[in-house]
This record gives C-alpha cells, structure tokens and sequence, in this order.
C-alpha cells in the first residue's frame, strides 16, 4: 500500500512580519490539527475553559453588514457572487450615497448592532474610490457604532487614510488554506492577503481576518489556515469563520455542504489557538440549526453578523436570532 507523505509543518509557510524573523509560531499545524481530530465533547470541553479565561461566556458582539459596493469584481474568487467572471445573477452596481450609508447603519444601530461593516466589491480600491468611503466611515462613526470596511487589497497610504477617518477594523480575510489558495483564486496571492493585512496592523487599525470552510479543503487545511491566523505577529482582533455559501453560477456551485459539526470543530480551534480574539460565526449561519448555532457558542463563537442579509446572499432574519439568543439566556455587549 502507497501512502501520501503528510507535508511537514516546516513546508507550509506560516506567517509572520518579515521584522520578527526569529519569532516562533505559536501553533504548527500539527497541533492545530491535533485539536480538529479530537473528539468532539472533548474539543469542546477544552475550547469553553479557554473561552472562560477571557470571555464571558453569555455575551455576544454583533456587526451588520452592506454592501456599498456591489457586483463588477475583477478578480475571480472562485466562491464569489460578485466576480464580473461568474453569471450569478448579481449585477454590478453604483457606490451606494452617504445617505444611503448612514441611513442604513442607523437602522443596523436601531436594530441592536455594535458594528458596522462596509463591504465593497473590489480587488482593491483606487485613491478616487477611497474619498467617498472615508465620508462614510466619519459619518457611522458619528452614530456610535464601530466601523468596520473590507475593501480589497490597500496600496501606499490607504490604511492611514482609513484610520484617520475613525475606522476601528479592516476585514481581510485569508479565505483557505495556503496550499489550495492557489486553486480557488488565481488573480492575486495569498502573500498578497497579508501585505494588506500588515499595512492595515501598520496604521494601528484593528484586524479582521479569517477564512471560509467548505470549499474542499483537508482538515489538515482547516489546520493550516487557523494556524497562519494565529501565528501573525499579532493575531486578529476578530477571526471570521464563514462556511462556503454555494453560490449558483460560480466553480463552488457544486460544493457538498460541510457538516455543522466540522464547522463546530473549527470555531473550536480557532478559539483554543486564538484565545483573546472575537471568532464570529459568519457566512453559512442560515444553514446551521439553532442548535448546531448553540454548540458553536459552546466551541468559543461570541460574534455573529446580525441583520437579514450579508452582502449578497441572506443571513437569519433578526427577529429569528433576537429569539434565539432570549432562548439561550445570551447577552448582547
Ligand atoms: N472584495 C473584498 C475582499 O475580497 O476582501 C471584500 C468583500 S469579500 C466578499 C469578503 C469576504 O467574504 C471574502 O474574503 C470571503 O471570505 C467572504 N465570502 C465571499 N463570498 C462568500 C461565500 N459565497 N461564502 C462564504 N464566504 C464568502
Ligand atoms: C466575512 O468574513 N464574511 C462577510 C464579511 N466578512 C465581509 C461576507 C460574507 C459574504 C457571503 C456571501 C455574500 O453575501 O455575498
Ligand atoms: Fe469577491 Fe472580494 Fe474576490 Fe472580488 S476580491 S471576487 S469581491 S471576494
């Protein structure tokens, strides 16, 4: 019988700012996939002691999402909705008006949300695409709520643009595994991601980044991509754990739902291996029951996006959560 050689830990390139050369990882990925091969009550056991060390563990944060600019993208993620490359029924549209902007993060405030997360549908923005973006973040800052915006990759300059506009957290997501990254999106790198993510860290703004599960990766991969997150010099503030939101006319149409438990693995890990970060259920959440969205509470989740769509696709209506976590005895901070 002929085995495939595990790739060793020392061949997956983990991380970290190029000035912290001699630091070393906080997690490998065999240790990370160490915890995802657990059994389960287990995994979860271990996750909740380390979510009590830091957390409380009833309270949930919630941020709402828009999408301020939709459709029309250059690049060709192959789980997009809004690549220009796939016919998915999303059409490319115009940069939503400040008003539009403000009108909706007074609502998503209304509504009970602490953040307030602008997504536009770009490899990254020019500097004539930033100006109207910063009015924005002034403006939902000006309401009380924390800004976040997820905008492509940053070029000279942005980030500090961004920050002295009052922006709290970028969005950045690493999407998959180092290994199959190459596989899902060819129109920029991986090494790509994290240049913007160190501009983002430079500025003093807060990180948000995480990835998606689902998209045909390894658990060794879910362990490789937890791993990349948290061994960055300083891990994400916030780690979103999407789960792939199989969109109709993109190559992952086709894609077998994960099961909800590999999911609940994976918020586990992710809180184990990165104890101080918010880990937010993210895409994917109206296809867990209310009971697979309590064992991830269990695992360590204490984020979630709130508000009856994400950026293009639906999320659990708010009444439908609101309910949930009365349910579940939770509080929202
Ligand atoms: N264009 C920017 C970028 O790529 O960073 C911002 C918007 S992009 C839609 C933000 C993130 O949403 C992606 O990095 C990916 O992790 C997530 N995402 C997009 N489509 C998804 C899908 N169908 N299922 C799950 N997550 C998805
Ligand atoms: C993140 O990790 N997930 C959000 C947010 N960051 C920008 C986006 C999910 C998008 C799901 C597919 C859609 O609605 O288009
Ligand atoms: Fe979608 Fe962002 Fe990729 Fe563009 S860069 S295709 S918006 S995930």
């Amino acid at each position: 019988m002929t085995t495939t050689p595990p790739v060793a830990a020392s061949e997956i390139k983990i991380h970290r700012k190029s000035t912290e050369p001699q630091a070393p990882q906080r997690w490998s990925v065999e240790e990370v996939q160490a915890l995802l091969d657990m059994p389960l009550m287990d995994l979860i056991f271990r996750a909740q002691q380390v979510h009590r060390e830091h957390f409380d563990p009833n309270a949930v944060q919630r941020s709402t999402l828009l999408s301020i600019k939709t459709g029309g993208c250059s690049e060709d993620c192959g789980y997009c909705s809004q690549s220009k490359r796939y016919q998915t029924g999303v059409e490319k549209e115009e940069m939503l008006s400040l008003d539009e902007v403000v009108e909706k993060a007074r609502q998503a405030k209304e509504a009970g949300s602490s953040r307030f997360c602008m997504g536009a549908a770009w490899r990254g923005p020019k500097d004539k695409d930033l100006e109207p973006v910063l009015d924005m973040v002034r403006e939902v800052k000006a309401l009380g709520l924390e800004t976040c915006v997820t905008l492509g990759m940053l070029r000279d300059g942005q980030a500090e643009k961004l920050k002295a506009a009052g922006l709290d957290y970028y969005n950045h997501n690493i999407d998959t595994a180092p290994e199959l990254y190459g596989e899902i999106i060819t129109t920029h790198s991986q090494a790509d991601r994290f240049d913007t993510l160190d501009r983002v860290r430079d500025a003093g703004i807060n990180v948000c980044s995480g990835g998606i599960i689902g998209m045909g990766e390894s658990r060794r991969g879910r362990a490789a991509m937890i791993a990349q997150l948290a061994n960055m010099e300083t891990p994400p503030e916030s780690v979103p754990i999407n789960s792939l939101v199989a969109v109709e006319g993109t190559p992952l149409a086709d894609m077998p739902r994960i099961d909800p438990f590999e999911f609940v693995r994976t918020i586990a890990a992710a809180r184990i291996a990165m104890p101080t970060s918010y880990v937010r259920l993210s895409a994917g959440r109206r296809e867990l029951t209310d009971e697979a969205q309590a064992l991830c509470f269990l695992a360590g989740a204490n984020s979630m996006f709130y508000g009856d769509k994400l950026l293009t696709t639906g999320n659990p209506d708010v009444d439908g959560d609101n309910a949930l976590l009365g349910r579940l005895g939770m509080k929202t901070v």
